[in-house]
């Protein structure tokens, strides 16, 4: 009686009856065995063949880890992927915060489920250690989306340096094409140089605005209206219309300022409101259009091989720069350097040149 006394668990709850088989050592050690039993790397890509969002989303987080295990494991899904992806179209989407960017993702992504798609959505934000996951926060504005079994949303990485983000994404972007999703939407905050990786991972990159006071140019990063496939004008209800429209000519008026873009695609300024849905389907229509063009012209192929290209040069620069800085003898001699640079005992070019030789002669 006393034991049971003690064990205030569920389990000891009836005293003097005896627990029934299933709580028994053994049966529980194999529960947790087969709750720890972790896929392996063949099984996940059967799951995202299949189309199964808890393998996708397992293998993507075995992709935003920074385990070296998990690493290995991520490049053989990765692998096995790569086949199966490739068939979709990825859009970028960028704008300040608040300009709507969530809520325009809700509605054009349901929209897209109407006509058939499977949609992803996928977030480069280097800041989301700090704001915890800028889709994760914005989950609630995507209410629709989040519930639809035609989309799959999936937070960004967090603390983590843009390149490590960018990579993961671009990774996840091939996982979840080869589960079957072949619209693939990217979004990203207009924070440091997101929108340059974001752009070099997409084919057709849109940037969202809102009207202001009249001086919609200003405070725009030029580089980023250059970017641009499309601008959209969101907010545009209400009173907010006329100022839209407003803003709709000065943009436009704008870029014909730009040369023209390699892809001789004319980018174009729509309006839209995310909440009435107006003007949501043009920007779809606008983009098919941009697919079908610059599928005609062999650009888009040309721009994805590109892009490949740049991942991998990418790749290695980030690799070996990692390698570089985790060496126990450069991280000792580069502490000393920069001492001596300070100093003025020795020329920035004699010191980088030390380390860079130690780093060689390390890694012959
Ligand atoms: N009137 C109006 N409000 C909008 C529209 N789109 C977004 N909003 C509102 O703008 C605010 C910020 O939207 P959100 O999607 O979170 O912006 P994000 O930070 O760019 O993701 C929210 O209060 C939205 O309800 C729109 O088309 N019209
Ligand atoms: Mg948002």
């Amino acid at each position: 009686m006393s034991d049971f006394n003690k064990q205030a668990g569920s389990l000891s709850e009836k005293a003097g009856i005896s627990s029934p088989e299933i709580t028994n050592v053994s049966a529980i050690n194999q529960i947790k065995i087969k709750r720890r039993h972790q896929p392996t790397a063949q099984e996940l890509i059967s799951g995202i063949l299949e189309g199964n969002r808890t393998a996708l989303s397992r293998a993507i987080t075995l992709i935003e880890s920074t385990n070296p295990e998990h690493a290995e494991k991520a490049n053989e899904i990765i692998k096995g992927c790569l086949l199966h992806a490739n068939k979709s179209l990825r859009i970028g989407i960028t704008g300040v915060p608040g300009v709507g960017k969530s809520t325009f993702i809700e509605a054009f992504g349901t929209h897209l489920t109407q006509l058939g798609k499977k949609v992803a959505v996928l977030a480069v934000d280097p800041s989301s250690s700090i704001s915890h996951g800028s889709i994760l926060g914005d989950k609630t504005r995507m209410e629709e989306l989040v519930k639809n079994e035609n989309a799959f949303i999936r937070p960004s990485a967090s603390g983590e340096t843009l390149g490590g983000v960018a990579r993961k994404t671009r990774e996840s972007i091939i996982l979840c094409e080869a589960a079957g999703f072949d619209t693939i939407i990217i979004e990203t905050v207009g924070v440091g140089q997101s929108e340059t990786a974001v752009h070099s991972m997409v084919d057709f990159f849109l940037l969202l605005k809102i009207s202001g006071a009249g001086d919609e140019l200003q405070g725009i990063k030029r580089g980023i209206m250059e970017m641009a496939d499309a601008i959209v004008i969101n907010k545009a209800d209400g009173d907010n219309i006329k100022k839209a429209n407003q803003a709709k000519i000065e943009f436009n008026r704008a870029l014909h300022l730009f040369p023209p873009k390699k892809s001789n695609w004319q980018p174009k300024v729509t309006t839209c409101s995310s909440i009435t849905k107006e003007g949501i389907m043009d920007v779809w229509n606008s983009i098919l259009d941009y697919f079908e063009t610059t599928q005609e012209t062999g650009f888009f192929q040309e721009k994805r091989n590109e892009q490949n290209q740049f991942w991998m040069m990418e790749t290695i620069n980030e690799q070996l720069k990692q390698n570089f800085y985790s060496q126990p003898e450069i991280i000792a001699l580069l502490e000393q350097n920069k001492k001596a640079v300070q100093n003025n005992e020795t020329s920035p070019f004699a010191a980088a040149s030390e380390l860079l030789k130690l780093y060689f002669k390390q890694s012959r």
